[in-house]
C-alpha cells in the first residue's frame, strides 16, 4: 500500500510500549490491576531470543541473562510495598494529624521513601564518568592454545559472555556524548576461569608514559578548578599548558585532534588494549600481545560542526544510537585481532613496547583475527549495571599477564582502589554485574554490604578444621609469568627514570599525520586551531606550535595561520638522532582503512514531508531503504499526519523543530509541487538542507524536490561520486540502488569546503 500513515518507523520489537492514552492515576487506596498487566513476561519482547542469548538461549549457553536473573525485579501485577515487604495502602499522601494538620514523625512509609531517595547517588567515576553499556558475547574463531591458556581462546566456537562499557573521558556524568575526547572501550569477559577485564580506549596510545603523571594529566584536562569550566572539553588553558610541556603526549594529541576524537557512533569505532600484555600458554611460555577490536560497521566519524550542533540537538546521541540499534536487533559486532610478537623481536624495534605512547604498526606486526564480539542485549537498569560495573585492569585470568609498562602498573593499582570509594567498600565484586560466573571461594570476610553468607568457622588457611579448603590451585591457578629478571637487569639499582627509547616523542606523531588522507589532515589542523584558539595565554599556544613543528611543518604552518601567529622555532628534542622508524606511512592508521561491511544497516535517513508530497515514490523508497536495513524517518514542519498527492496519509514521527539534519546520515527531498513550495518557505527545512550538504551527507532529490537544492543555494556536482542523486521524475525505484550506494559511503567529505553558492 502507498499509505505510510502506519509505516511509523518505530522499532517493531517495542510495539507494546506505545503507552495508553487513557491511563489514570489510581484512586487513593485502590489496588486495581493496572492495564499494563497485559504486558506479561511472554508478550514482553524486550529481550531478543537468538540461539545465543535472551529467552531462546539453551540454558547455560549464555549465562549473561541467567546469572543476573536472580536479581531481576519485575513488579507486574504486584502490590507496592516498603523495603520490608509491607504492602502500602496509599502512595499519594503523608500521614497527618487531621487534613490540615502537621505530618507525623510516625510516618515510617514517608520517611523510608525520602531517606532512600536522599541517598540515591554515588560518586561518579573520576574519569570516564559518562558512559553507556551493553551485554553480549565473545566467540572464538579457533583455539589459540599455542599462545595462551586463557579460557575464551581455549576452543573453536567457544562463547564467553561479556559486558562492554563505552565512555567519554573528561566530561561529567551528564555531559554531552559528542565532545572531542578519547572514548573508553572496556570489556568484561565472564570466563569460566574468572573475570577478565580488557579496559581499553578507541585510541591505541596514551598521553603519558608513567602512571606518576596521571593525576596531573586529569587535573589539567578536567574543568579548571576555580570556576569549573569548561565541561567535557580539552579546549582550555590548563590542558594545553600541561601537554605543551609534556612532549610525550604529542602522538596521542594527534589522535584526539583527528576525527577519532568525534566518532559517529560507539558502534563505529575501534578499540585497543593500548599496553603490551603477555599471553601465556599451558607450558608457561609467553609471547607479547596487543589487543585490537575492529568494528564490522567500519570506522566513521562526525565532522566538528556537526558534533557541536549534535551536542545541543541530542546530548545523548551515542547512548541513544547504541541503545536503539540493539533494541531493534541491529547487534554491533567487532572482530578481535591480536598483534603477537616475542620479546626478542621487541628488542629490535625503534621504539619501546613498554611505552604506551607508541603503537606497533600493523606493517611491522600484522593482526591475527581470533574471534568476534556481538553486543545483543541492553541493560535492564542503567544504575545497577552500567553505573555499578567496575572494570579493573587487575582482573586477569590464567593465560593473560602484564608487561612492565609503567603506565599499566599504576592502573593495576588504581582501578580496584577507586571502586572502594565509588561503590562503598571492598565487596563491589558481589554486585551482580561484577560477580564472576566462576565460583568464588576464599577466606576474605565481612566488610560493608557483604552479600555472601559464609558457613562454618574456618576463614583462614592453612586449616585442618575445613579439610584444608579452600585449597591452593597450584599450576591450575594463576601463575605470574616469571618475567622480572628477563626484562630487568637484576643488578640495576632502584631508579626513578625511563628506558632510553622512551625519550623519542615525535616519530610516531609524524607517522600518524603522514598516514592520513589530505581531508583527515585538514581536520587535524582545524581541531588544533579550534582548541588552541580557546587558549587564553599566548605563550601556551606558541609552545604548542613549536612542538607541532617537530611533527609536521605543514601542520604547524596551518595551525599558526589560524591563530594569527608567526611560526616559532621548533622545540628542542630530547633525542636528536633516534633509531630510524621501521614504517613511515601506515594505511591502517587512516579511518578510511576500515570502511565497514554492512552497507546501510542502521543508518538514519531523513525524508522531508509536507502536505502534497508525492507519496507513492516515498512508499517505494521506504521499502527499498528499510529492506536494506536503514531506519527511515519522516520529518515534517510538525508531527503527525500529512496528506499526500493521491490523498494517502503519511505520518511525520519527527519534526524540523526537534530533529535537525545533524541527527541523520542522509536526506531525501520528495517530489510534489505543493510540498516543495511549503518546504521552500520554511527556514528550518532550508537550514536542514544546507547542513546536510555542508556535512557531506548523501542526498536524493526526486522530481520537484530538486528545486529545494536550488533554493538552498546548492548547485552541486551530482552523481554517485558527489553523493547527490537527482531524479527528474518521481521514479524512486530507478534511483534507490544508487542512493543506497551513496549512503553506504557515509560521507562526502570534500563537500565541507565546497560551500553552497549563495
Ligand atoms: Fe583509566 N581509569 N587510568 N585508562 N580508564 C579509570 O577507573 C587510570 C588509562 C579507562 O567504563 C578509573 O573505574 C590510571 C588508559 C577506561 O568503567 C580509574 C591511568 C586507558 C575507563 C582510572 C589510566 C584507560 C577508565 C576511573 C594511568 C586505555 C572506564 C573510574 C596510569 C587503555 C572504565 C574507574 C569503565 C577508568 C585510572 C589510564 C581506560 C581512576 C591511574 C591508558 C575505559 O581507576
Amino acid at each position: 500500500s502507498n499509505d505510510l500513515a502506519a509505516a511509523m518507523p518505530h522499532n517493531a520489537n517495542k510495539a507494546l510500549e506505545h503507552g495508553h492514552a487513557n491511563a489514570v492515576a489510581p484512586p487513593v487506596g485502590v489496588t486495581a490491576e493496572p492495564e499494563s498487566a497485559a504486558l506479561t513476561a511472554s508478550s514482553n519482547t524486550e529481550h531478543d531470543g537468538t540461539a545465543k542469548t535472551g529467552d531462546a538461549a539453551t540454558p547455560g549457553s549464555n549465562p549473561t541473562v541467567a546469572s543476573l536473573e536472580r536479581m531481576r525485579v519485575d513488579a507486574h501485577g504486584q502490590p507496592l510495598t516498603t523495603n520490608q515487604g509491607v504492602a502500602v495502602a496509599d502512595n499519594q499522601n503523608s500521614l497527618k494529624a487531621g487534613l490540615r494538620g502537621p505530618t507525623l514523625l510516625e510516618d515510617f512509609i514517608l520517611r523510608e521513601k525520602i531517606t532512600h531517595f536522599d541517598h540515591e547517588r554515588i560518586p561518579e567515576r573520576i574519569v570516564h564518568a559518562r558512559g553507556s553499556a551493553a551485554h553480549g558475547y565473545f566467540e572464538a574463531y579457533a583455539a589459540q592454545t599455542q599462545y595462551t591458556r586463557a579460557a575464551p581462546f581455549s576452543e573453536k566456537d567457544k562463547i564467553t559472555p561479556v559486558f562492554v562499557r563505552f565512555s567519554t573521558v573528561a566530561g561529567e556524568r551528564g555531559s554531552k556524548d559528542t565532545a572531542r575526547d578519547a572514548r573508553g572501550f572496556a570489556v568484561k569477559f565472564y570466563t569460566d576461569e574468572g573475570n577478565w577485564d580488557l579496559v581499553g580506549n578507541n585510541i591505541p596510545v596514551f598521553f603519558i608514559q608513567d602512571a606518576m603523571k596521571f593525576p596531573d594529566l586529569v587535573h589539567a584536562v578536567k574543568p579548571e578548578p576555580h570556576h569549573g569550566m569548561p565541561q567535557a572539553a580539552s579546549a582550555h588553558d590548563t590542558f594545553w599548558d600541561f601537554v605543551s610541556l609534556m612532549p610525550e603526549s604529542t602522538h596521542m594529541l594527534m589522535w584526539v585532534m583527528s576525527d577519532r576524537g568525534i566518532p559517529r557512533s560507539y558502534r563505529m569505532m575501534q578499540g585497543f588494549g593500548v599496553h603490551t600484555f603477555r599471553l601465556v600458554n599451558h607450558e608457561g611460555q609467553a609471547v607479547f600481545c596487543k589487543f585490537h577490536w575492529k568494528p564490522m560497521l567500519g570506522t566513521h566519524s562526525l565532522v566538528w560542526d556537526e558534533a557541536v550542533k549534535i551536542s545541543g540537538a541530542d546530548p545523548d546521541f551515542h547512548r541513544r544510537d547504541l541503545w536503539e540499534a540493539i533494541e531493534s536487533g541491529e547487534f554491533p559486532v567487532w572482530e578481535l585481532g591480536l598483534q603477537i610478537f616475542t620479546e626478542d623481536q621487541a628488542e629490535g624495534f625503534s621504539f619501546d613496547v613498554l611505552d604506551a605512547t607508541k603503537l606497533i604498526p600493523e606493517e611491522l606486526v600484522p593482526l591475527v583475527p581470533v574471534g568476534r564480539m556481538v553486543l545483543n542485549r541492553n541493560p535492564d537498569n542503567f544504575f545497577a549495571e552500567t553505573e555499578q560495573v567496575a572494570f579493573c585492569t587487575a582482573h586477569v585470568i590464567p593465560g593473560i599477564d602484564f608487561s612492565n609498562d609503567p603506565l599499566l602498573a599504576g592502573r593495576i593499582h588504581s582501578y580496584v582502589d577507586t571502586q572502594i570509594t565509588r561503590l562503598g567498600g571492598p565487596n563491589f565484586h558481589e554486585i551482580p554485574i561484577n560477580s564472576p560466573l566462576a565460583p568464588v571461594q576464599n577466606n576474605q570476610r565481612d566488610g560493608m554490604h557483604r552479600q555472601a553468607i559464609h558457613r562454618g568457622r574456618v576463614s583462614y588457611e592453612p586449616n585442618s578444621l575445613a579439610g584444608g579448603c579452600p585449597f591452593q590451585a597450584g599450576s591450575n591457578g594463576f601463575v605470574s609469568f616469571p618475567a622480572a629478571t628477563a626484562e630487568n637487569n637484576a643488578s640495576e639499582d632502584k631508579v626513578r627514570a625511563k628506558p632510553e627509547k622512551f625519550a623519542e616523542h615525535y616519530a610516531q606523531a609524524t607517522l600518524f599525520f603522514d598516514s592520513q588522507t589530505p581531508l583527515e589532515q585538514q581536520h587535524i589542523a582545524d581541531a588544533f586551531r579550534f582548541e588552541l584558539s580557546k587558549v587564553g595565554v599566548p605563550a601556551i599556544r606558541q609552545r604548542m606550535l613549536s612542538s607541532l613543528l617537530n611533527v609536521s611543518q605543514k601542520l604547524a604552518t596551518d595551525v599558526a595561520a589560524g591563530l594569527g601567529m608567526p611560526l616559532p622555532d621548533a622545540m628542542p628534542k630530547a633525542v636528536t638522532a633516534p633509531q630510524p622508524p621501521e614504517v613511515t606511512v601506515s594505511a591502517a592508521l587512516s579511518l578510511t582503512a576500515l570502511p565497514g561491511e554492512c552497507g546501510i544497516r542502521s543508518r538514519q535517513i531523513a525524508v522531508l514531508v509536507e502536505d502534497g508530497v508525492h507519496q507513492a515514490s516515498l512508499a517505494t523508497l521506504y521499502a527499498a531503504l528499510t529492506d536494506a536495513g536503514a531506519v527511515v524517518h519522516f520529518i515534517g514542519p510538525r508531527l503527525g499526519m500529512f496528506t499526500g498527492l493521491d490523498g494517502g496519509k503519511i505520518t511525520a514521527n519527527k519534526s524540523l523543530e526537534n530533529s535537525p539534519s545533524v541527527l541523520f546520515d542522509a536526506l531525501v527531498l520528495p517530489d510534489g509541487n505543493e510540498a516543495v513550495q511549503a518546504l521552500a518557505n520554511n527556514i528550518d527545512s532550508m537550514a536542514f538542507i544546507k547542513d546536510a550538504f555542508r556535512h557531506g551527507k548523501a542526498m536524493l532529490a526526486l522530481g520537484a524536490g530538486q528545486e529545494l537544492l536550488d533554493m538552498a543555494g546548492i548547485n552541486p556536482a551530482t552523481g554517485e561520486k558527489a553523493g547527490i542523486i537527482l531524479s527528474e521524475s518521481s521514479d524512486a525505484a530507478a534511483v534507490a540502488a544508487s542512493f543506497i550506494k551513496a549512503v553506504s559511503a557515509h560521507r562526502y567529505g570534500a563537500r565541507s569546503s565546497d560551500m553552497p553558492n549563495q
